[in-house]
């Protein structure tokens, strides 16, 4: 049985502690960790009042939490992470590895240094069925190579401190991941930032929508539209342009219902219950991986090529212009 240790128990700290401790097999939660102490104490609560800590150097440390999930806020990954790796404790962040490309780096660094490969990113999209019926269609080979990819990335709405930086770090960085992954193992070579006139429905200050156009090293043109204050719902899309086809990604299963004249069917409220089911299996193969000393999912490389691409784009909503994203070269650890 793994025993986990939870850093972080904010809204997706809970959500992963009752996954882990209820529905993933071969696991249990032992002790949880926030700098909030009634955040720690209610998760605790929730799970059967586990050990409850407000330093996570401590929670790393107990001999009764063999691997640890972080869940703070992204900027926040960075020193949980590295106490894991140094405690040589396998440890499963929420996405991004860390919000800047020289913090993910220290990490990778300090992976390799350790010998073992131990760290998994949550980008969750990529146990997603729909994104992997895509991948598959891609790989099949049936409808040629994909030329370009149109995805849109929409929520209902979000409050005043999402910032115009988080359209890249935050919610683009899952396209960011996922993208390459889907088109079988593609690599960015640069992206722009253009900004439409602005919706009303955004706060002072937040530039939204946003388009971010990208290039892989391949020549594949990425569009994905940003829109975070769309008003009708958590609208995930993504359409691959092949050279014989078109293969978009499935919309969530939701009853059409034909009343009064209409003919209507849902669109999801939340990426919560977007991804819900992406949760649970990614969580699963976690566990799974972790119990048989190998990783799955995205590693800590995946996660500083996605940091440098997102930093490049950042900087792009700042110079307007076209920048590149230069990784250097995947390291023989993580080939
Ligand atoms: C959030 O953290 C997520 O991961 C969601 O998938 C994304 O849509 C949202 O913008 C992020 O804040």
């Amino acid at each position: 049985m793994l025993k986990v240790g939870i850093v972080g128990c904010g809204m997706i700290g809970k959500e992963h502690a009752k996954r882990l401790q209820y529905k993933i097999r071969g696991c249990e939660v032992t002790a949880v960790c926030d700098v909030f102490e009634e955040s720690a104490k209610a998760a605790s609560a929730m799970i059967g009042d586990v050990k409850v800590y407000s330093d996570y150097e401590q929670l790393v440390a107990d001999a009764d939490v063999d691997a640890v999930v972080v869940t703070t806020p992204g900027q926040f990954h960075k020193g949980p992470i590295l106490a894991a790796i140094k405690a040589g404790k396998p440890v499963f962040t929420e996405k991004p590895l860390t919000t800047t490309a020289a913090d993910c780096k220290e990490i990778v660094d300090a992976e390799i240094a350790s010998g073992k490969h131990l760290v998994q990113v949550g980008f969750m999209r990529r146990y997603d069925r729909g994104y992997n019926q895509v991948r598959e269609a891609i790989s099949s080979g049936k409808y040629g190579a994909p030329l370009i990819v149109k995805c849109t990335h929409r929520a209902e709405g979000v409050d005043d401190s999402y910032t115009t930086e988080m359209a890249v770090t935050d919610t683009a960085i899952h396209e960011i991941d996922v993208l390459p992954w889907l088109l079988g193992g593609e690599e960015w070579e640069e992206g722009q930032v253009l900004f439409p006139k602005n919706t009303k429905n955004a706060h002072e200050g937040l530039r939204d929508p946003q388009v971010m156009m990208l290039r892989t090293k391949s020549g594949i043109v990425v569009m994905i539209e940003v829109n975070v204050n769309c008003k009708f719902g958590y609208d995930i899309n993504c359409e691959v342009v092949c050279e014989e086809g078109v293969i978009n990604l499935p919309c969530p299963s939701f009853p059409t219902i034909r009343s009064n004249f209409e003919v209507s069917t849902a669109i999801e409220k939340n990426w919560i219950l977007r991804f819900i089911d992406s949760y649970d299996v990614e969580l699963q193969d976690w566990v799974d991986h972790v119990l048989e000393g190998t990783t799955g999912g995205s590693s800590a490389w995946d996660g500083y090529t996605a940091a440098l691409t997102a930093d490049a784009l950042v900087a792009s909503q700042k110079s307007g212009k076209v920048e590149k994203v230069v990784t250097g070269g995947t390291p023989e650890f993580y080939k």
